[in-house]
């Protein structure tokens, strides 16, 4: 009952609202429609359009529409990263909106979208039956409904460049007693009111220390872990009598809960991190100087930890792009996430110095591979003078030997 008198006021908020999408909070920089807007670009089965602030950019408006079949019934959709060399960066408002299903949308069932797409628009996905989702790397900002409603998704995968989510657009599922809330990446900055659509029965709730707005949410949590300092919240935020805050010393929160603003119980967290006299720990939590095979226990036989918290290593094995995890036991939370540079494992196996390896380093000094990564980068920099070049291809080349 509740879940219908819901999508008969989205039914309505939908009708009402503009065709651009219209934001007033300075956090948000939404896409702009170029005047040329009407520009067709062709593509198989997307409704698409130029359009963005130069006219470069590819928005989506939905499906084609086809005589014969309504809806081109398509069941995976995939979002490409450009369409005619211009990059898809929009879906807009309503896409794939399966407006009181008389348009059938229905059938479909999974969607992937492209590495370009920045911006996901209001109820893009609404009431739609799409049992999975794949983010691109680079979507910024997820609009008001985009994901509410889709009673077939389950769970959905947060990705690292993420930084708005607005109201009640991860409520999907069970609306009213989903307690499925997905991990957030550290880039999140906002989230609105009722992503969820509230947070039911969670052992422990953690938030990332990026956050700055938290809006209005029902928190009915054991434990909630704010590891922000500067975190604000909207006006309806109801944290659950008996859960416990842990929190920094005088972060804005510890500041409300020692005032008496929020009244829950609440201890202060140590900040915890590593050191070491042996390797090197730069500020952006990159562990390099590590020689090839080493164990987890070796690993641990390097660092010490300040604070009351314990090491995580994500590889049996230490190769270049293992996570070492910096984590509190209880409430479990991850202080910090610290990634491996091994010196020679230039393509993350864990062996250094192969043939592999070396490939690997010819490949990044002609720039004929961009996949590598910093970190990559890093552990071919044999000499540690912060650049690839030839001298560490000479340093390699007398290591095989
Ligand atoms: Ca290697
Ligand atoms: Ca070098």
């Amino acid at each position: 009952m509740f879940a219908f008198i819901k999508k008969i006021l989205l039914y309505f908020l939908v009708l009402l609202m503009p065709n651009a999408t219209i934001c007033n909070d300075s956090i948000i920089e939404t896409p702009t429609v170029g005047i040329s807007s009407e520009t067709l670009v062709d593509h198989e089965y997307l409704d698409v359009f130029i359009g963005g602030s130069s006219n470069s950019e590819v928005f989506v408006k939905g499906l084609k529409f086809s005589e014969e079949s309504g809806y081109s019934k398509v069941e995976h959709i995939m979002i490409p990263d450009e369409i005619n060399g211009y990059p898809v960066t929009t879906i807009c408002d309503t896409a794939f909106f399966n407006e009181g299903g008389s348009n059938s949308l229905d059938f479909i069932k999974s969607v992937k979208i492209g590495d370009n797409v920045r911006y996901i628009g209001r109820c893009a996905f609404l009431d739609s039956h799409i049992e999975s989702i794949e983010l691109g790397k680079n979507v910024e900002i997820i609009e008001q409904g985009a994901f509410e409603c889709c009673y077939f998704l389950n769970e959905i995968e947060l990705n690292n460049n993420l930084r708005v989510i607005k109201g009640s657009s991860l409520a999907f599922g069970d609306y009213f007693n989903s307690t499925y809330i997905p991990q957030m990446p550290e880039s999140i900055e906002y989230i609105d009111s009722y992503c969820f659509g509230g947070i039911r029965n969670t052992n422990t709730f953690v938030i990332p220390k990026g956050l700055k707005f938290w809006g209005g949410n029902i928190v009915n949590a054991k434990k909630l872990v704010v590891l922000s300092a500067e975190l604000n919240f909207g006006e309806e935020n109801i944290i659950n009598s008996e859960c416990i805050v842990y929190c920094y010393e005088n972060s804005t929160i510890h500041q409300k809960l020692k005032s008496g603003e929020i009244n829950n119980e609440y201890h202060l967290i140590e900040n915890a991190y590593l050191t070491s006299e042996t390797v090197d720990i730069s500020e952006d939590y990159v562990i390099s100087g590590l020689q090839g095979g080493l164990t987890e226990n070796d690993l641990k036989s390097y660092l010490k930890v300040e604070g009351e918290a314990e090491i995580r290593v994500s590889d049996e094995v230490v190769k270049t792009g293992t996570k070492i995890e910096l984590v509190n036991a209880d409430p479990e939370f991850v202080y910090k996430t610290y990634t491996a540079v091994v010196d020679g494992d230039i393509n993350g196996d864990g062996a250094a110095v192969s043939a592999e390896d070396f490939t690997a380093m010819r490949d990044i000094i002609t720039g004929s591979d961009s996949e590598y990564s910093d970190i990559n980068k890093k552990a071919a920099d044999l000499n540690g003078d912060g650049i690839v070049n030839s001298t560490d291809l000479t340093i390699m080349k007398s290591l095989l030997n």
